[in-house]
């Protein structure tokens, strides 16, 4: 195996031979722009698991600068396919203009996947990440691209306000529909959906990383709650510096409802805990719900708690 000292994209775990055991796939991005004075095919590593600690690698040559690969089962037949975020290059200069192609691989199921038969799913966008996940909750997997803009062909550069999140409704066949482009104007230094408010559906957490709207209504940590149907509502924002808003979900503090840490990517700002107080709301109503100056209403507070899942299954 040959790395030539060439730059690593991300690392996804998952059981991509269906043998139980946890397998790896390591994005690679090959060429000379990120090799120490070497030129190296960009590709992908699957390392699969003997399910002892000992890992098989193999390199599979793809693409022109394999930045991301994420694991799903995009057709619902039981086997992990991959979906790649490929470029940031051209021949072998890194281009900050250019497309990046978004396509998936078919899974075999025996740790390969068919890159003579990839799925193209986007074309003349430039992708910063790739997140998964049934947003509309139909059963078919969806695909979520954070968008660094699309390219405009008249002159080179990039549409305005083409930054955003771009969500693609998957058809459960390697196809999916005309991608639809929430937060317009900004850039997400990463995102991921977890369901924050328990109503069961998918909500979107981002960092904001740059915002180019004339208004900010973005800004430090955005969450995004799913209104169902694969529509967002308003953002919800919690202040953090621009740019240093690398989010972690997990739940931390073990009540059952998700919690996002938000890391630091430079020195200088402390790690801070986002915990989540769930789906409580507090209500006000008034009786009569109209009234002169000097009448007197009744006010009547409701708090409402969603119970927790973890509650729940106790
Ligand atoms: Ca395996
Ligand atoms: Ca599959
Ligand atoms: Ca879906
Ligand atoms: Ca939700």
């Amino acid at each position: 195996m040959a790395v030539k000292g060439c730059s690593f994209g991300n690392v996804e775990v998952g059981d991509v031979n269906n043998d139980s055991n946890p397998d790896m796939v390591v994005a690679y991005n090959g060429g000379s722009s990120s090799c120490i004075g070497s030129v190296a095919q960009s590709g992908y590593f699957v390392l699969l698991g003997n399910g002892k600690g000992g890992f098989q690698a193999k390199f599979t040559g793809y693409g022109e600068f394999v930045s991301q690969v994420k694991l799903v089962d995009m057709n619902g037949d039981g086997m992990l396919d991959m979906a790649v975020d490929d470029g940031y290059q051209t021949g072998h200069l890194i281009c900050v203009t250019c497309p990046t192609p978004i396509t998936v691989l078919h899974g075999n199921g025996d740790g390969t996947f068919d890159t003579t038969a990839a799925h193209h799913v986007l074309d003349g966008w430039r992708i910063g990440g790739l997140v998964l996940g049934d947003y509309d909750v139909d059963g078919r997997q969806d695909l979520t691209l954070l968008s660094r803009g699309q390219r405009d062909d008249a002159d080179g550069g990039l549409v305005p306000d083409s930054e955003g999140i771009l969500l693609l409704k998957g058809r459960g066949d390697f196809t999916f529909e005309e991608p639809v482009l929430i937060a317009g104007g900004t850039t997400a230094t990463n995102a991921q959906y977890a369901d924050f408010n328990g109503d069961g559906l998918p909500d979107l957490v981002f960092g904001l990383d740059t915002s180019f709207q004339d208004v900010p209504t973005y800004y430090g940590l955005v969450a995004l709650p799913n209104l169902g149907g694969g529509s967002f509502g308003q953002p919800l924002n919690f202040l953090e510096p621009q740019a240093d808003t690398n989010t972690l979900l997990g739940d931390f503090n073990g009540d059952g409802a998700p919690d996002v840490l938000v890391a630091p990517y430079g020195p200088g700002f402390p790690s801070i805990v986002y915990l989540n107080k769930g789906g409580s709301t507090l209500s006000l109503t008034a009786n009569p719900t109209t009234a002169n100056q000097g009448d007197s209403i009744d006010l009547q507070a409701t708090l409402s708690v969603l119970p927790r899942r973890r509650r729940l299954e106790a």
